[in-house]
């Protein structure tokens, strides 16, 4: 059975913010309408000394009539009464690049090897999901282990997304030596 309600959707219990931050490598997508990010995406979130969480990301992005560019953006996240569940407010480096605030759920994670995000943008009159998107993490950008994938296939499910996810490439476009 499947209850696509937003407001049924469960997330991760016991979310643990300090064990999510680092590095993860998006490695599939579930695409909102008007998708930004294209490939290539990383995000690295980090625990402020205040607690907060914040975020850089980066990933390929087409601009402006096909300018094909490496995105640099910046994220905080705002605390709800789920640990799990958190309003993200992002902007661009560049002030040409898209901003929003949108929301962001951990569905489910072991910390250490991929992690299932959620957004809805736009819940419907019926209560499930108009227009949302949704990032397969993984720590290893070489994709998720083989044992992860039963596990994060029933979460796409879960959320009424499976057959709706795209392979995220990491071809090097954002790599920059620093
Ligand atoms: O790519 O179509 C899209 C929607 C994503 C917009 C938000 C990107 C900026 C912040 C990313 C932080 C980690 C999820």
């Amino acid at each position: 059975q499947q209850n696509c309600q937003v407001a049924n959707i469960q997330v991760m219990p016991n979310f643990n913010r300090t064990l999510y931050a680092g590095t993860w490598y998006a490695v599939a997508k579930k695409d909102p309408e008007g998708l930004f990010l294209i490939d290539n995406v990383v995000a690295h979130f980090q625990i402020e000394e205040d607690g907060t969480m914040t975020a850089t990301a980066s990933g390929r992005v087409i601009i402006l009539n096909n300018w094909e560019m490496c995105a640099q953006m910046l994220a905080t996240f705002e605390e709800t009464l789920d640990p799990a569940k958190f309003r993200m407010k992002y902007w661009g480096v560049a002030n040409y690049l898209q901003s929003g605030n949108d929301d962001h759920w951990v569905i489910a994670t072991d910390y250490d090897n991929y992690a299932v995000h959620y957004s809805c943008r736009v819940v419907d009159a019926d209560g499930t999901c108009l227009d949302g998107y949704s990032f397969i993490f993984s720590r290893h950008p070489t994709g998720l282990r083989a044992e992860d994938q039963a596990t994060v296939t029933q979460m796409k499910a879960d959320i009424c997304m499976l057959g709706k996810y795209r392979r995220v490439p990491h071809t090097g476009f954002c790599d920059t030596a620093t």
